[in-house]
């Protein structure tokens, strides 16, 4: 997230910050969800400090920071370094499997299985392995896909899109989502949100689905269709490409279909970003609701886990605002929603 103006800039643990969020990028690519987390509790406990911990010691003394992170956070301050982040870079098997899971739609089991299959470069992948459609996309535009998009580019895809969608029905809106919503000045995809007044979901998807995108298709502008849901006639998501003339750079494009009643919980979760969206459904899950990207519901029973035993019963949808209020949070514009 150092894209959308780094919260961490005026933090004194900011460089200790930066090196522990390569390191739980590092664990949470190889699957380690327990190391995951830890670091990542350990980065939102420096956050809030308001001096540089500097000491295992003074480590310590912070909640939810443990005898081997506190060891860490002593080595980044006094050498400015992390041996053990610089031993994965040095890790060729690491760096294959970073290479492998920056194509899209690839995680830890697909590119790990392509290492032990003896696959080592995309040029292998191209020639030598079995890839689906959406694979092969992904490694023919590798590098277009790794390019950030320009602020002002986001915004023409989605006039674009929202030009070919008043066209076929004017009482659509196309708001843009993801890192653009909150501000950021480049992104690393386009993700827009489709939503009709008093539209459903089948609605909505049926007009993009049949008319929309194959006139952007032919139009040249969308160029593959990668995931396009589910159980497809249920789907709210449809993920692809496009392209604009200049820069001619194929850019992963990602729709959400949201009926008009569910448009606020759809926002909060289609601006994330994913850290704050977490945050906010934890504490939701802590006041006895529960918020995912349909809605916000009361009364959910839960199990020791953390489980939902129950639905419960849905409180509030359409309006982005309200579920702040009644979760009990102040409102938080866009811009101000990283962690
Ligand atoms: N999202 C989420 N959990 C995930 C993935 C996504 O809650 N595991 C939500 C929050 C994201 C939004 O969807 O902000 C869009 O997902 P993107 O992957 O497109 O992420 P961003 O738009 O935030 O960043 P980027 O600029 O890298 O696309
Ligand atoms: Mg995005
Ligand atoms: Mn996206």
């Amino acid at each position: 997230e150092k894209h959308d103006g780094d919260p961490n800039d005026n933090n004194p643990n900011s460089r200790t910050i930066e090196i522990l969020q390569q390191m739980a990028t590092y664990y949470d690519r190889i699957g380690d969800h327990w190391r995951t987390t830890a670091y990542r509790k350990a980065m939102s406990a420096l956050r809030k400090q308001k001096q540089l911990i500097r000491t295992k010691q003074e480590a310590l003394a912070i909640p939810l920071i443990g005898k081997r992170l506190a060891e860490k956070i002593e080595e980044i301050v006094a050498t400015d370094r992390l041996r053990r982040l610089e031993e994965t870079q040095k890790d060729p098997h690491d760096q294959v499997l970073q290479l492998f899971m920056g194509i899209y739609g690839v995680g830890y089991p697909t590119a790990s299985r392509w290492i032990a299959q003896g696959h080592r470069t995309l040029d292998d992948l191209r020639c030598k392995a079995d890839l689906t459609y959406s694979q092969r996309v992904g490694v023919d535009h590798y590098e277009d896909f790794l390019q950030r998009i320009p602020r002002a580019e986001v915004a023409k895809h989605g006039e674009i899109v929202q030009k070919a969608l008043e066209l076929a029905d004017p009482e659509t809106h196309v708001i843009i989502g993801g890192s653009y919503r909150r501000g950021a000045s480049d992104s690393g995809d386009i993700d827009l949100i489709i939503t009709k007044e008093a539209g459903t979901l089948e609605h909505i998807r049926t007009l993009l689905v049949d008319v929309v995108i194959p006139r952007l298709t032919d139009q040249g502008f969308l160029k593959a269709a990668l995931a396009t849901g589910g159980r497809a006639e249920t789907s709210s998501k449809w993920h692809g490409v496009s392209a604009l003339p200049e820069p001619g750079t194929w850019r992963r494009i990602d729709f959400l279909f949201v009926p008009w009643s569910e448009l606020g919980a759809a926002l909060i979760y289609f601006t994330g970003n994913d850290i704050f969206n977490r945050s906010l459904r934890l504490l939701a899950s802590r006041k006895k609701m529960r918020l995912n990207q349909h809605g916000l519901y009361a009364d959910v029973l839960r199990g020791r886990g953390r489980e939902k035993v129950t639905e419960g019963n849905l409180i509030e949808s359409h309006d982005e605002r309200r579920i702040f209020g009644i979760l009990g949070v102040p409102y938080r514009p866009p811009e101000h929603r990283q962690c």
